[in-house]
């Protein structure tokens, strides 16, 4: 065994397998159905999750429903002191678990440190921060007070592209605004999550404050949402789940919270330096084989530097080592399932037979693993589905503009509105463009990933509602109450 595989091994050793963490108990329900977890490097099976039923999510909120009280009355000085403990505790084990969210997701071990143990540890300590700076309880002109409390009981459900880093851009707005919360992990990638409720256990959270139940979307997923448990419910992932969650959270009126999917688009001006936006381009399409919400996978330069930039970008992906992501040398890593290789194939196969120029995007010639080789398109209708849908894989779609307005009209055309990249040397234009992107984000010439842990993170349009990280994410979880008359109020 290499050092590495002993490493994965001693990550996945550590996770309690088939249990769920309720009311600070590790539960191993019987009679459940066992669902395998694969690593999608070598396709082996590196553990197995239980799909939680019914009385299991039962348990879960009703310990965070007991807990809350008791929870949401602690001053924010001690709720912050949990969160800074956990920061410490992913600082220690940091290098296990980005081990094992390399095993389980594919990522290359070295982006795997930055954003699932980095990353999640900084969105911690910023937001325990933001707690401690936020104005609790304030009398405004009218001489009212105005509060700040808690939602709840909070519904977590995150995804498997950055795993530790989204269940901990739940866990931390929620535990720091006085809000207890059930998570359930996407099925693709458990193991980080059982890991993550560990160090909770550790750092001694109150029982029922963090709670962990696993299974997939349509079985626990979906009677997670169902139940009429909790107060807000928080979901990324897919624009089709995000649509059905938060039409069943509106039916009831309770809060919804929703970072879905993204196009975004990567503009560059006729003045920008061409060769360092289209490789910045590459390189952030490509992290984590492009499966990552904000990856800029359109570029959109004028049109008169298009076949440049299709020969810059294209030799920037040839130059990726895909391989065994938890080897040093390995810059992609394998795309997470069997399913989703299949989903970026069927849209690559398909903008090649509607006569695009393709540059690699093939299935990848490995015995194992769900490989693609990253894809430069060009040559596409800007109504192709390459153009307008999330591929979520590793490719980059090129197209041309004819000036600014042009460039804008393009950037603003799919439903998303998730992220921008723009390049451009003139300030007066940069303005424009910033201004004229409907962006949650919008990145100016090149500054590098990964996202900083306190700037609102979230989607206009079809790419969400609400934000998540620092100040704003922490809003989500919080009510405003207005007190009308003499009020002896005690800040928190
Ligand atoms: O997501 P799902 P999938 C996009 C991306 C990707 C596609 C499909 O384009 O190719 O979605 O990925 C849970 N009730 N993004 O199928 O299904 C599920 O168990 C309650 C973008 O994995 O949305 C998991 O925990 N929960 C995105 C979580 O929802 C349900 C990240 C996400 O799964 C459920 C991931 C249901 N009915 C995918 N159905 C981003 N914004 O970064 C599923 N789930």
């Amino acid at each position: 065994m290499t050092t590495t595989m002993q490493a994965a091994a001693a990550a996945t050793d550590a996770v309690r397998m088939n249990s769920l963490y309720i009311g600070g108990q590790w539960l191993t329900p019987a009679g459940r159905e066992l669902i395998p977890v694969l690593n999608p490097a070598t396709e082996e099976v590196i553990g197995s999750i239980v799909d939680a039923d019914d009385s299991d999510i039962a348990a879960a909120f009703a310990a965070a429903r007991q807990a809350l009280p008791e929870w949401s009355a602690l001053p924010v000085s001690e709720r912050t002191a949990y969160l800074d403990a956990l920061a410490d505790a992913l600082r220690d084990q940091g290098q296990q678990l980005a081990v094992l969210a390399t095993s389980e997701i594919g990522m290359p071990l070295a982006e795997s440190r930055g954003v699932q143990a980095a990353l999640p540890e900084a969105v911690l300590r910023s937001t325990a921060q933001a707690a401690r700076d936020l104005d609790w309880e304030y009398q405004d002109e009218s001489g009212s007070t105005v509060l700040r409390e808690p939602v709840g009981v909070v519904l977590g459900i995150t995804p498997w592209n950055f795993p530790v880093h989204q269940l901990v851009a739940k866990l931390a707005p929620a535990l720091a605004a006085g809000c207890t919360i059930v998570l359930k992990p996407a099925e693709l990638t458990p193991l980080n999550a059982l890991f993550l409720a560990a160090l909770c256990d550790q750092v001694a959270i109150p029982a029922g404050v963090v709670n962990l139940v696993t299974g997939r979307g349509s079985t626990t997923g979906e009677k997670l949402v169902q139940s009429q448990a909790y107060d807000l419910v928080s979901f990324t992932g897919s624009l089709a789940v995000g649509r059905h969650i938060g039409a069943v959270a509106g039916d009831r009126v309770v809060r919804a919270t929703l970072e879905l999917g993204g196009k975004s688009p990567a503009v560059v001006m006729a003045d920008a330096d061409l060769e360092a936006a289209v490789r910045t381009t590459v390189r952030n399409c490509f992290t984590n084989a492009g499966q990552k919400c904000n990856a800029p996978t359109r570029l959109i330069v004028p049109a008169e530097q298009r076949a440049a930039a299709m020969q810059i970008a294209s030799a920037a992906a040839a130059e990726y080592r895909l391989g065994d992501p938890l080897q040093a040398q390995t810059t992609m890593g394998p795309l997470a399932s069997d399913v989703q290789r299949d989903k970026v194939l069927r849209y690559v196969d398909g903008a090649r037979e509607r006569g695009a120029t393709v540059a690699g995007g093939r299935r990848a010639d490995r015995p194992t693993g769900f490989f693609v080789e990253p894809a430069v398109i060009t040559d596409v209708a800007e109504t192709d589905p390459v153009v307008q849908e999330e591929i979520f894989g590793p490719v980059l779609v090129i197209l041309g503009h004819q000036g600014e307005a042009d460039a804008i009209r393009i950037a603003n055309d799919t439903p998303y509105g998730l992220s921008a990249e723009l390049w451009s040397a003139d300030p007066a234009q940069t303005a424009r463009l910033v201004r004229g992107i409907r962006a949650g984000q919008v990145r100016v010439n090149g500054v590098r990933s990964p996202h900083p842990p306190v700037a609102p993170f979230g989607g206009y349009k079809a790419s969400g509602l609400g934000r998540e990280l620092g100040a704003f994410g922490l809003e989500e979880y919080l009510e405003v109450k207005a007190v009308l008359g003499t009020f002896e109020g005690e800040a928190g």
